[in-house]
Protein backbone atom coordinates (compact mmCIF):
# COMPACT_ATOMS: atom_id res chain seq x y z
CA UNK A 1 0.00 0.00 0.00
CA UNK A 2 1.16 3.61 -0.25
CA UNK A 3 3.86 4.72 1.95
CA UNK A 4 5.54 8.07 2.63
CA UNK A 5 9.08 8.66 0.77
CA UNK A 6 11.73 7.83 3.35
CA UNK A 7 14.56 8.29 0.97
CA UNK A 8 16.83 6.34 3.55
CA UNK A 9 15.40 3.44 3.68
CA UNK A 10 15.22 3.25 -0.29
CA UNK A 11 18.87 4.09 -0.21
CA UNK A 12 19.50 0.52 2.25
CA UNK A 13 16.76 -0.97 -0.43
CA UNK A 14 19.38 -0.61 -3.07
CA UNK A 15 22.00 -1.46 -1.74
CA UNK A 16 20.00 -4.66 -0.61
CA UNK A 17 18.85 -4.85 -4.02
CA UNK A 18 22.45 -5.17 -5.56
CA UNK A 19 23.38 -7.74 -3.09
CA UNK A 20 20.70 -10.10 -3.37
CA UNK A 21 21.42 -9.37 -7.27
CA UNK A 22 25.24 -10.82 -6.94
CA UNK A 23 24.15 -13.26 -4.50
CA UNK A 24 21.81 -14.77 -7.32
CA UNK A 25 24.16 -14.53 -10.01
CA UNK A 26 26.96 -16.47 -7.79
CA UNK A 27 24.59 -18.78 -6.53
CA UNK A 28 24.25 -19.33 -10.56
CA UNK A 29 27.51 -19.02 -11.48
CA UNK A 30 26.64 -16.07 -14.81
CA UNK A 31 24.37 -13.84 -15.31
CA UNK A 32 23.05 -10.33 -16.70
CA UNK A 33 24.66 -8.01 -14.26
CA UNK A 34 25.11 -4.85 -16.21
CA UNK A 35 22.03 -3.91 -16.68
CA UNK A 36 20.66 -5.48 -13.59
CA UNK A 37 22.63 -3.25 -11.53
CA UNK A 38 22.10 0.24 -13.29
CA UNK A 39 18.18 -0.27 -12.47
CA UNK A 40 18.58 -1.20 -8.63
CA UNK A 41 17.97 2.82 -7.57
CA UNK A 42 14.58 3.15 -9.68
CA UNK A 43 13.53 -0.21 -8.55
CA UNK A 44 14.27 1.04 -4.73
CA UNK A 45 12.32 4.19 -5.55
CA UNK A 46 9.50 2.45 -7.11
CA UNK A 47 9.26 -0.70 -4.67
CA UNK A 48 10.75 1.23 -1.60
CA UNK A 49 7.25 4.07 -1.85
CA UNK A 50 6.39 4.91 -4.84
CA UNK A 51 4.30 2.44 -6.15
CA UNK A 52 0.83 1.52 -4.66
CA UNK A 53 1.53 -2.34 -4.70
CA UNK A 54 0.14 -4.69 -1.99
CA UNK A 55 2.95 -7.52 -1.87
CA UNK A 56 0.64 -9.98 -0.10
CA UNK A 57 -2.05 -9.68 -2.84
CA UNK A 58 0.37 -9.23 -6.32
CA UNK A 59 -2.71 -9.03 -8.86
CA UNK A 60 -4.73 -6.53 -6.48
CA UNK A 61 -6.61 -4.59 -8.81
CA UNK A 62 -5.72 -1.14 -8.19
CA UNK A 63 -1.91 -1.68 -7.95
CA UNK A 64 0.77 0.04 -10.04
CA UNK A 65 1.68 -2.32 -12.66
CA UNK A 66 5.22 -2.54 -13.48
CA UNK A 67 6.55 -3.83 -17.11
CA UNK A 68 10.44 -4.92 -16.48
CA UNK A 69 10.51 -4.44 -21.21
CA UNK A 70 14.35 -5.29 -20.84
CA UNK A 71 13.75 -8.18 -19.29
CA UNK A 72 16.88 -9.62 -18.64
CA UNK A 73 17.20 -7.73 -16.07
CA UNK A 74 14.56 -9.62 -14.01
CA UNK A 75 16.93 -10.96 -11.17
CA UNK A 76 17.49 -7.37 -9.77
CA UNK A 77 13.75 -7.00 -9.82
CA UNK A 78 13.30 -10.78 -8.28
CA UNK A 79 15.56 -9.28 -5.95
CA UNK A 80 13.29 -6.26 -5.03
CA UNK A 81 10.19 -8.80 -5.16
CA UNK A 82 11.44 -10.69 -2.27
CA UNK A 83 13.08 -8.02 -0.15
CA UNK A 84 9.19 -6.93 -0.54
CA UNK A 85 8.24 -10.39 0.45
CA UNK A 86 6.47 -11.32 -2.69
CA UNK A 87 8.10 -14.59 -1.75
CA UNK A 88 10.73 -16.21 0.03
CA UNK A 89 13.94 -14.50 0.13
CA UNK A 90 15.52 -18.45 -0.53
CA UNK A 91 13.49 -18.37 -3.82
CA UNK A 92 16.44 -15.93 -5.00
CA UNK A 93 19.17 -19.20 -5.00
CA UNK A 94 17.04 -20.77 -7.46
CA UNK A 95 17.62 -18.40 -10.21
CA UNK A 96 17.68 -19.97 -14.06
CA UNK A 97 17.82 -23.50 -12.67
CA UNK A 98 15.77 -26.71 -13.48
CA UNK A 99 11.91 -26.09 -12.17
CA UNK A 100 12.93 -22.49 -10.88
CA UNK A 101 10.27 -19.55 -10.90
CA UNK A 102 12.65 -17.31 -11.65
CA UNK A 103 13.83 -17.89 -15.01
CA UNK A 104 16.21 -15.22 -16.56
CA UNK A 105 14.06 -13.08 -18.22
CA UNK A 106 10.46 -12.19 -16.30
CA UNK A 107 7.27 -14.08 -16.92
CA UNK A 108 4.09 -13.27 -15.44
CA UNK A 109 2.95 -16.74 -15.13
CA UNK A 110 5.90 -17.78 -12.80
CA UNK A 111 6.77 -15.36 -10.42
CA UNK A 112 4.23 -13.64 -7.93
CA UNK A 113 4.68 -9.73 -8.52
CA UNK A 114 5.87 -9.97 -12.24
CA UNK A 115 3.05 -8.06 -14.05
CA UNK A 116 4.16 -9.02 -17.57
CA UNK A 117 6.49 -11.38 -19.39
CA UNK A 118 9.36 -10.06 -21.13
CA UNK A 119 12.76 -10.49 -23.03
CA UNK A 120 11.79 -9.79 -26.68
CA UNK A 121 13.02 -5.62 -26.26
CA UNK A 122 10.52 -3.75 -27.51
CA UNK A 123 7.73 -5.98 -26.83
CA UNK A 124 7.27 -4.55 -23.21
CA UNK A 125 6.90 -1.11 -24.72
CA UNK A 126 3.52 -2.47 -26.54
CA UNK A 127 2.43 -3.96 -23.34
CA UNK A 128 2.71 -1.31 -20.87
CA UNK A 129 0.79 1.15 -23.13
CA UNK A 130 -1.62 -2.28 -23.57
CA UNK A 131 -1.96 -1.54 -20.05
CA UNK A 132 -2.38 1.76 -19.10
CA UNK A 133 -4.89 2.21 -21.71
CA UNK A 134 -7.26 -0.95 -20.21
CA UNK A 135 -6.76 0.96 -16.66
CA UNK A 136 -7.57 4.22 -18.20
CA UNK A 137 -10.32 2.84 -19.88
CA UNK A 138 -11.85 1.08 -16.83
CA UNK A 139 -11.54 3.89 -14.65
CA UNK A 140 -8.60 3.26 -12.48
CA UNK A 141 -6.14 5.51 -11.14
CA UNK A 142 -3.50 3.39 -11.16
CA UNK A 143 0.29 4.15 -12.94
CA UNK A 144 1.93 1.97 -15.36
CA UNK A 145 5.82 1.85 -15.34
CA UNK A 146 7.66 0.83 -18.08
CA UNK A 147 11.37 0.36 -17.70
CA UNK A 148 13.38 0.55 -20.82
CA UNK A 149 17.21 0.08 -21.76
CA UNK A 150 18.75 2.55 -23.99
CA UNK A 151 19.80 -0.31 -26.55
CA UNK A 152 16.32 -1.17 -26.34
CA UNK A 153 14.66 1.96 -27.44
CA UNK A 154 17.12 1.15 -31.08
CA UNK A 155 13.74 -1.53 -31.33
CA UNK A 156 11.13 0.56 -33.83
CA UNK A 157 8.17 -1.19 -31.43
CA UNK A 158 8.94 1.12 -28.42
CA UNK A 159 8.16 4.30 -30.24
CA UNK A 160 5.25 2.57 -32.43
CA UNK A 161 4.40 2.07 -28.15
CA UNK A 162 5.38 5.39 -27.79
CA UNK A 163 3.06 7.00 -30.14
CA UNK A 164 -0.51 5.20 -29.28
CA UNK A 165 0.00 6.24 -25.77
CA UNK A 166 0.69 9.98 -26.72
CA UNK A 167 -2.34 9.87 -28.87
CA UNK A 168 -4.38 8.38 -26.20
CA UNK A 169 -3.22 11.03 -23.77
CA UNK A 170 -1.94 8.30 -21.57
CA UNK A 171 -1.43 10.24 -18.14
CA UNK A 172 -0.72 7.83 -16.18
CA UNK A 173 2.39 5.91 -18.35
CA UNK A 174 5.61 6.44 -17.00
CA UNK A 175 8.23 5.42 -18.89
CA UNK A 176 11.69 4.82 -17.75
CA UNK A 177 15.09 4.74 -19.82
CA UNK A 178 17.95 2.89 -18.38
CA UNK A 179 20.66 5.15 -20.14
CA UNK A 180 23.41 3.32 -19.09
CA UNK A 181 25.46 3.87 -22.45
CA UNK A 182 25.90 0.02 -23.18
CA UNK A 183 23.64 -2.63 -25.52
CA UNK A 184 24.80 -6.23 -24.98
CA UNK A 185 27.65 -5.46 -27.90
CA UNK A 186 29.01 -2.40 -26.53
CA UNK A 187 28.68 1.32 -26.22
CA UNK A 188 25.03 2.08 -28.13
CA UNK A 189 26.38 5.30 -30.02
CA UNK A 190 29.08 2.88 -31.99
CA UNK A 191 26.06 0.12 -32.35
CA UNK A 192 23.72 2.45 -33.84
CA UNK A 193 23.45 6.24 -32.10
CA UNK A 194 20.02 6.48 -30.15
CA UNK A 195 20.66 11.05 -30.74
CA UNK A 196 19.03 12.49 -27.61
CA UNK A 197 16.49 9.96 -25.99
CA UNK A 198 14.70 12.33 -23.97
CA UNK A 199 13.84 14.81 -26.90
CA UNK A 200 13.58 12.05 -29.05
CA UNK A 201 10.10 11.17 -26.64
CA UNK A 202 9.33 14.33 -26.56
CA UNK A 203 8.58 14.89 -30.25
CA UNK A 204 6.69 11.91 -29.68
CA UNK A 205 4.45 13.51 -27.43
CA UNK A 206 5.49 12.97 -24.17
CA UNK A 207 6.66 14.86 -21.21
CA UNK A 208 10.51 14.20 -20.83
CA UNK A 209 12.65 14.75 -18.18
CA UNK A 210 16.09 13.67 -17.24
CA UNK A 211 17.56 12.37 -13.80
CA UNK A 212 21.12 11.07 -11.90
CA UNK A 213 19.81 7.41 -12.40
CA UNK A 214 21.63 6.56 -8.99
CA UNK A 215 19.77 8.82 -7.14
CA UNK A 216 16.47 8.17 -5.01
CA UNK A 217 15.73 11.88 -4.62
CA UNK A 218 16.10 12.79 -7.74
CA UNK A 219 14.23 9.91 -9.09
CA UNK A 220 11.53 10.33 -6.74
CA UNK A 221 10.58 13.95 -7.13
CA UNK A 222 10.53 13.28 -11.24
CA UNK A 223 7.74 10.79 -10.68
CA UNK A 224 6.03 13.50 -8.69
CA UNK A 225 6.69 15.92 -11.65
CA UNK A 226 5.63 13.20 -14.02
CA UNK A 227 2.31 12.34 -12.43
CA UNK A 228 1.63 16.19 -11.75
CA UNK A 229 1.50 16.73 -16.01
CA UNK A 230 -2.39 15.99 -17.07
CA UNK A 231 -2.89 14.75 -21.23
CA UNK A 232 0.51 13.26 -21.96
CA UNK A 233 2.65 10.21 -20.86
CA UNK A 234 5.62 10.86 -19.30
CA UNK A 235 9.27 9.75 -19.37
CA UNK A 236 12.41 9.80 -17.31
CA UNK A 237 15.98 8.95 -18.73
CA UNK A 238 18.20 7.72 -16.22
CA UNK A 239 21.45 8.67 -16.37
CA UNK A 240 23.38 5.58 -15.34
CA UNK A 241 26.35 3.49 -16.15
CA UNK A 242 26.23 0.10 -16.71
CA UNK A 243 26.95 -2.21 -14.02
CA UNK A 244 27.01 0.55 -11.36
CA UNK A 245 27.56 -0.06 -8.00
CA UNK A 246 29.01 -3.15 -8.39
CA UNK A 247 32.61 -2.85 -7.99
CA UNK A 248 33.79 -5.90 -10.27
CA UNK A 249 30.94 -5.13 -12.94
CA UNK A 250 31.83 -1.60 -13.08
CA UNK A 251 34.66 -1.01 -14.91
CA UNK A 252 34.53 -3.99 -17.28
CA UNK A 253 34.16 -2.83 -20.73
CA UNK A 254 32.20 -5.80 -21.57
CA UNK A 255 29.90 -6.73 -18.62
CA UNK A 256 26.36 -6.96 -20.31
CA UNK A 257 26.40 -10.42 -18.53
CA UNK A 258 29.67 -11.99 -16.20
CA UNK A 259 30.84 -15.31 -15.00
CA UNK A 260 30.85 -14.94 -11.36
CA UNK A 261 32.40 -16.55 -8.57
CA UNK A 262 31.65 -16.66 -4.58
CA UNK A 263 35.26 -14.94 -4.27
CA UNK A 264 34.19 -12.11 -6.49
CA UNK A 265 31.08 -11.60 -5.08
CA UNK A 266 31.90 -11.28 -1.64
CA UNK A 267 34.31 -8.71 -2.15
CA UNK A 268 31.73 -6.94 -4.34
CA UNK A 269 29.02 -7.04 -1.38
CA UNK A 270 31.80 -5.72 1.22
CA UNK A 271 32.23 -3.01 -1.23
CA UNK A 272 28.75 -1.88 -1.30
CA UNK A 273 28.44 -1.87 2.65
CA UNK A 274 31.48 0.11 2.64
CA UNK A 275 30.28 2.53 -0.04
CA UNK A 276 26.64 2.89 1.99
CA UNK A 277 28.38 3.10 5.40
CA UNK A 278 30.25 5.92 3.94
CA UNK A 279 26.97 7.52 2.37
CA UNK A 280 28.45 7.68 -1.09
CA UNK A 281 26.37 4.07 -1.79
CA UNK A 282 26.64 4.37 -5.31
CA UNK A 283 27.01 8.05 -6.96
CA UNK A 284 29.66 10.19 -6.17
CA UNK A 285 31.49 10.18 -9.48
CA UNK A 286 30.45 7.04 -10.51
CA UNK A 287 33.94 5.52 -10.36
CA UNK A 288 34.98 3.12 -7.44
C1 LIG B 1 14.16 -8.33 -29.98
C2 LIG B 1 15.46 -8.67 -29.31
N1 LIG B 1 16.61 -8.59 -30.00
C3 LIG B 1 17.78 -8.90 -29.41
C4 LIG B 1 17.81 -9.31 -28.10
C5 LIG B 1 19.13 -9.70 -27.48
N2 LIG B 1 19.54 -8.74 -26.46
C6 LIG B 1 19.40 -9.01 -25.16
S1 LIG B 1 19.89 -7.75 -24.19
C7 LIG B 1 20.37 -6.84 -25.51
C8 LIG B 1 20.96 -5.47 -25.33
C9 LIG B 1 20.00 -4.53 -24.69
O1 LIG B 1 20.62 -3.31 -24.41
P1 LIG B 1 19.95 -2.35 -23.38
O2 LIG B 1 18.51 -2.19 -23.73
O3 LIG B 1 20.73 -1.09 -23.36
O4 LIG B 1 20.01 -3.15 -22.04
P2 LIG B 1 21.01 -2.97 -20.81
O5 LIG B 1 22.30 -2.39 -21.31
O6 LIG B 1 20.35 -2.03 -19.89
O7 LIG B 1 21.17 -4.33 -20.22
C10 LIG B 1 20.12 -7.51 -26.70
C11 LIG B 1 20.41 -6.97 -28.03
C12 LIG B 1 16.57 -9.39 -27.41
N3 LIG B 1 16.49 -9.77 -26.13
N4 LIG B 1 15.41 -9.04 -28.03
Amino acid sequence: MYEKPDFEKMKRLSADIRIELIKELAEAGFGHIGGSASIADVLAVLYGGAMQIDPENPGWEDRDWLVLSKGHSGPALYAALALKGYFPMEVLTTLNKGGTRLPSHCDRLKTPGIDMTTGSLGQGMSSAVGIALANSIQGRDSYTYCILGDGETQEGQVWEGAQTAAHFKLDHFIAFVDDNKKQIDGPIKQVCEPFDIAEKFRSFGFDSRKVKGYDVEEIYHAIEEAKAVKGKPSVIVLDTIKGLGISFAEPEAFNHYLNIDWTMAEKGIAEIEKRYAEGTYPGGDFKW
